[in-house]
């Protein structure tokens, strides 16, 4: 798309949920370089209320925005299973995408995505991890390596919801949430996976039966890394994520960012925001505007590739089928496309 370098790239949004309406708005008003002309959602109210505040046009199905000549670049933010098909509609018509996390729930959809883009032979899907662009995990990796503390030797990770966004369903708090320190891991590390081993234990008082909340996540790295993750969405203390590194010559910890500590009435703290938007909202932008600059300029891709997609996929669907035997699995990748080399 450098072709369009110096003008505006008009995206299409499919998904006016949460996140895919603070999307569309961060397009239209916080992102240079950007507007938005298309949206479609299931909820067609949802859509028009949008669709009329930012002047786009509201479209009766997923495809009609991909097909659009006024969408030069489209952004998936529907629920997670539609992911993968949307994907490989976007492919199909040669237009640059940003899909939002997962790729898709299981490993063999995110492997079509892949092999589909592989045999288009040019990287078009940016996957929207958009804890890689947030200044707390930058600066947390940025202490790591020879000029660091050295490398990663144990990294403990909270993942905290405030409520079940999406209904209490385990293999759903891999696939939708733990999936984020699937990927941040591997990122942090530049590592891969060797065996990932789910935990359960006592669950909290709001789990239904035949469901484990918090979940407890092992995973070692090929080079002997040990990443932890506890996975706790109903924890009703509001939304917290942080993230601890030990290596060789030291320890480096993301703890909540910029937030200030008041001490107050015999009371030392802060708040807690409600949800993901109030901590990740300047990831989200800065990951958009990554997106953005890329395609108007041409340069490289800033954010995660449908290689991270495929393999953070891999990665919940081993931990799912740990989740369920209780046994350490394995976790097996083919070799890497050449695409994403
Ligand atoms: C949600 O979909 C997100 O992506 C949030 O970042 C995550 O914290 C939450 O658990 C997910 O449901």
């Amino acid at each position: 798309m450098h072709e369009n370098a110096g003008m505006t790239i008009r995206v299409g949004v499919i998904g006016t949920g949460n996140i895919g309406t603070s999307h569309a708005h961060d397009l239209a008003s916080r992102v240079a370089g950007s507007t938005v002309t298309a949206l479609f959602d299931a909820d067609s109210d949802r859509a028009d209320a949008l669709a009329s505040e930012l002047g786009a046009a509201a479209l009766p199905t997923f495809e009609a925005v991909v097909a659009s000549r006024d969408v030069d670049a489209v952004l998936i933010a529907s629920p997670d299973q539609f992911h993968a098909e949307q994907a490989l509609a976007c492919l199909a018509a040669g237009k640059p995408t940003l899909c939002e996390k997962p790729l898709a729930p299981l490993a063999e959809d995110a492997r079509a995505v892949m092999d589909a883009e592989v045999a288009g032979g040019r990287q078009l899907i940016m996957m929207g991890f958009m804890r890689r662009f947030d200044p707390g995990y930058a600066e947390l990796k940025s202490q790591l390596g020879p000029d660091g503390i050295g490398d990663p030797l144990i990294v403990r990770n909270t993942h905290r919801n405030e409520i079940a966004p999406y209904g209490l369903d385990s293999a759903l708090s891999l696939t939708n949430a733990a999936i984020h320190e699937i990927d941040i891991n591997r990122w942090l590390t530049e590592d891969e996976y060797a065996w990932v081993h789910v935990l359960t234990g006592r669950s909290g008082p709001l789990t239904p039966p035949g469901q484990h909340d918090p979940l407890f996540v092992l995973l070692q790295t090929t080079l002997g890394t040990i990443v932890e993750i506890e996975m706790f969405v109903q924890s009703q203390l509001g939304y917290e994520v942080s993230c601890q590194v030990t290596a060789g010559h030291g320890v480096a910890e993301m703890g909540d960012g910029a937030y200030v500590t008041t001490m107050r009435a015999r009371q030392r703290g802060h708040a807690l925001p409600a949800q993901w938007l109030g901590r990740f909202q300047e990831a989200y932008r800065l990951q958009l505007q990554g997106w953005i600059t890329h395609l108007g300029t041409g340069g490289p891709m800033p954010g995660a590739s449908v290689w991270d997609g495929y393999v953070d996929a891999v990665t919940a669907t081993a931990a799912i089928a740990s989740l369920r035997s209780g046994e350490r699995v394995p976790v097996v990748l083919p070799p890497r496309p050449g695409l994403y080399a």
